[in-house]
């Protein structure tokens, strides 16, 4: 068997695994060595301390790494958690990748190498081009790559013909402007890392409370009586978030998890700042674990539905009658199912059901909190709506420790859509802009992610720029998204690290390399600060401190306001000059543009934070015509064909997305090995599949067939029918017309799948 194939959208390399038993507990002492040890090697240890000592703190740079929130008050002295140490000690890295580095390694070399090790090389330091035809990256002068991606721009037939994708990372300011300019320009087409992350909760939300966000602060965690963590692996992806739910079990609250996978950090958590954490004495944090099957969660929340009816004590009449409709039509139709459909389809007893709906019944208020694993699937936006019906008819809006937690992802990812970063934007935001700018906007709306791949595939979208991200590694269907930027006759990356998406490029290409956020942004003149919007809407500032990586980087409000320049020229009367050296201005004009952001400047200075208005807290539904919505939508759960299974493509311990910092998983006990199958051990016996076997995996859909070669099939405590594999060496088997409905969301938690030997490489 080859252990090397070379693939340049993913080098398929086995690399040595070890494995050994799933942990029980996250955090403790582990957590604090393995972040002290990435950060002191990566970034040295005076540079890692300073960054370490900035990071989450008043005054200091918001952590990278995800979106939940900072306690309001007192906050430790270390708020950040082993895997935003991570993230801080990727960005603070002493490696450079420079000109030298382009000169010595081909487009053709670089791409037999794996994500990890072009993570590795480090921080991208000079603006780069890559000519037509060429095999190295050559430097280049920033005003000469405006230039040229104004020159681009300015010769397609049509603005829509350039997609302008947003990854959630950039700050409130860049992205105001990076809309403003897309605008400007005459396009909508804005898709972002949102689309395939939690447009679903958008979707979802929008629509039946008035309100695409949640509705719950960390007080309400700490007060709440039970919280449901559904489709979430917070010990390695929102690390933070233990401490909440430590502090509800204190507080006498129950925790209910509903997950495929016994996740760690779901079932401990030993706090990292509390000596008997450190110790390795761990709070158990879940109370009843629902281990269900991969998309069994519309199932089991309509069973939940089911017991409550029986309880009509429980019932909170008053708050459905005040503030809701549609309650009938819910009640009739989830009284009317049957228990059998519904436990099949979610693999979950009735008992276990009921025992879950008994802790709703017995509190007084509950929070449901979610992530991918709800929202990445065909049906996420009925799934989430029957969370809202729920938390509805038990009157869970609105009041302390109630209401709905959609966990983001990205750092910015929320803000990001605040300032206007989406496809369709409504009318009355488009008025505000065409009235302030003295223009007409474009109306129709523009490509989503999905979208805007297929346009590219079919060289309707020329241009692509990318306002940070990896989009051939996070995009479903890697082949197909390959082709499509492959079809471009301009791909632009604005990028702190190299990555794929620098390889698989348009005729010509350009990097450009900008500040992370933990530098000092000083474009000339005062050091400036910017601002984010965490998962619970507090809007709060972040200002970097450490010498930037090289003197060429520039923050991505210039980099923005550099391309605007050049395309625009004077078009709306934008200040670009000034608000690239003095980030007040651009503050100043999102404060016309967007509601909530009245005294901007002022509310922010010093350092201090506010929150945003939320409708759906203050219990007011104008928006959607005074009363929030009950839905109905038929019972489902995707079901694989005979000798098939499920396949959820998941994050390991050691990513951040596309970004690989390490081989190992260590709560799942995988070490130094990313080409991982986690299976059922019975299903295993019955396709004859031993462990640690090599494995082809194929994917299927509507007769179509996509492979990911060479996996190694691991005995895991999974139910039956699913599997698990790691992102993004599995994107290849996503296909690109399987998305949720309404949202459009690529099913990466849904894959159906056979499983191989692994055939040897041709
Ligand atoms: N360290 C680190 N932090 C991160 C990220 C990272 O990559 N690394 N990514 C950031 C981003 S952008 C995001 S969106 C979030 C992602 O945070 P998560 O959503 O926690 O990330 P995933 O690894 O995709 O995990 C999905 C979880 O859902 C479960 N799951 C999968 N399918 C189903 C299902 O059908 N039903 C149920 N009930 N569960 C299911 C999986 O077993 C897994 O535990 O984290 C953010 N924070
Ligand atoms: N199969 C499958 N696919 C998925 C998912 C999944 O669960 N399964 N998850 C989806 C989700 S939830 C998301 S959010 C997307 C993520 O999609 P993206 O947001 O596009 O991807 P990231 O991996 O987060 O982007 C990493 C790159 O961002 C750049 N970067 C880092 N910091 C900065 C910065 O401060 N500024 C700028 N300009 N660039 C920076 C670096 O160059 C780095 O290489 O992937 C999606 N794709
Ligand atoms: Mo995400």
């Amino acid at each position: 068997m080859s252990k090397k194939r070379p693939n340049p959208l993913t080098p398929e390399e086995l690399t040595g695994i070890k494995v050994s038993s799933p942990k029980k507990q996250a955090a403790g002492f582990p957590a604090v060595s393995h972040s002290l040890r990435h950060v002191f090697g990566q970034s040295g240890i005076v540079r890692g301390t300073k960054a370490l000592l900035k990071l989450n703190q008043k005054n200091g740079f918001d952590c990278p790494s995800c979106a939940w929130p900072d306690p309001d008050d007192e906050r430790a002295f270390t708020e950040f958690c082993e895997n935003g140490a991570k993230a801080v000690a990727a960005e603070t890295t002493r490696s450079k990748v420079d000109p030298e580095f382009f000169a010595k390694h081909t487009i053709g070399e670089l791409s037999g190498k794996s994500d990890y090790w072009l993570e590795g090389q480090g921080r991208l330091t000079h603006p780069m081009y890559l000519k037509k035809g060429a095999a190295n990256y050559e430097p280049i002068e920033w005003e000469d790559a405006f230039a040229l991606i104004a020159k681009n721009l300015k010769s397609l037939d049509s603005p829509d013909q350039a997609i302008f994708y947003t990854s959630g990372r950039a700050s409130n300011e860049a992205a105001f402007l990076y809309q403003l300019f897309v605008r400007l320009y005459g396009t909508n087409n804005l898709p972002d890392c949102s689309n395939m992350c939690h447009e679903s909760s958008g979707s979802a939300l929008g629509p039946t409370i008035g309100i695409g966000k949640g509705t719950v602060t960390l007080e309400d965690f700490y007060e709440s009586d039970a919280i449901f963590v559904l489709g979430q692996n917070p010990g390695t992806n929102h690390p933070r978030m233990l401490s909440a739910l430590q502090t509800c079990k204190r507080n006498g609250g129950k925790i209910v998890s509903v997950n495929p996978l016994k996740e760690a950090g779901l079932l401990g958590f030993a706090h990292p700042q509390e000596i008997s954490g450190l110790m390795g004495k761990a709070t158990e944090l879940t109370d009843q674990f629902v281990q269900v099957r991969i998309n069994g969660d519309q199932a089991y929340l309509k069973g939940l539905g089911k017991v409550i009816l029986e309880n009509p004590d429980r019932i909170d009449r008053r708050f459905i009658e005040e503030h809701t409709e549609g309650f009938e039509e819910y009640r009739k139709a989830t009284e009317s199912l049957e228990w059998d459909a519904i436990t099949s389809l979610c693999g979950i007893t009735e008992e276990e059901i009921r025992k879950s709906a008994e802790i709703l019944i017995a509190g007084k208020s509950a929070i449901f909190c979610w992530a991918m694993g709800l929202t990445q699937h065909e049906n996420a936006v009925a799934t989430i709506q029957e969370i809202v019906n729920l938390q509805l008819m038990l009157g869970n809006l609105g009041k302390t420790g109630a209401g709905l937690c959609p966990v983001r992802g990205h750092s910015n990812v929320q803000g990001d859509r605040t300032m206007g970063i989406y496809e369709k934007m409504p009318d009355s935001f488009l008025d505000r802009l065409a009235e302030e700018y003295e223009f007409e906007p474009p109306r129709e709306d523009g490509f989503d992610t999905v979208d805007a791949i297929k346009a590219m595939h079919a060289e309707k979208g020329k241009t692509f720029i990318a306002l940070g991200g990896n989009f051939i590694s996070a995009s479903p269907d890697t082949n197909y998204a390959a082709k499509a930027l492959q079809n471009c006759s301009l791909t632009v990356q604005i990028s702190t690290k190299l990555n794929r998406s620098h390889l698989i490029t348009g005729e010509e290409a350009l990097v450009l390399p900008c500040l992370g956020r933990s530098e000092k942004d000083q474009p000339k003149g005062e050091a400036q600060f910017i601002t984010m919007e965490n998962s619970m809407g507090i809007v709060h500032p972040s200002q970097g401190s450490l010498t930037p990586a090289s003197d060429k980087l520039r923050g991505e409000p210039a980099i923005v306001a550099g391309m605007a320049q050049a395309t625009l020229g004077k078009k709306g009367k934008v200040p670009w000059k000034e608000m690239e050296k003095e980030y007040g201005i651009i503050r100043d004009h999102i404060e016309k543009i967007i509601p909530g952001f009245e005294n901007f400047n002022q509310r922010v200075a010093g350092g201090e934070e506010f929150y945003l208005p939320n409708n759906a807290r203050e219990l007011d539904f104008s928006e959607i015509g005074g009363k929030a919505k009950f839905t109905v939508h038929g019972l489902s759960a995707k079901e694989a064909g005979e000798k098939r299974l499920l396949l959820m493509t998941i994050r390991s311990h050691d990513q951040y997305n596309t970004t690989i910092y390490g081989l190992d998983d260590r709560y799942r006990g995988v070490k130094n090995e990313r080409r991982v199958v986690f299976l059922n051990e019975e299903d295993m016996r019955e396709l004859g599949i031993e462990k640690e076997q090599p494995v082809d995996l194929t994917s299927h859909f509507r007769g179509e067939k996509r492979v990911a070669p060479l996996f190694l099939a691991l005995p895991y405590d999974i139910p039956r029918g699913s599997a698990a594999a790691y992102f993004p060496e599995t994107n290849v088997l996503v296909p690109i017309d399987s998305t949720a409905e309404i949202s459009q969301t690529p099913t990466s938690k849904a894959i159906e799948i056979t499983i191989s030997p692994a055939q040897p490489a041709s």
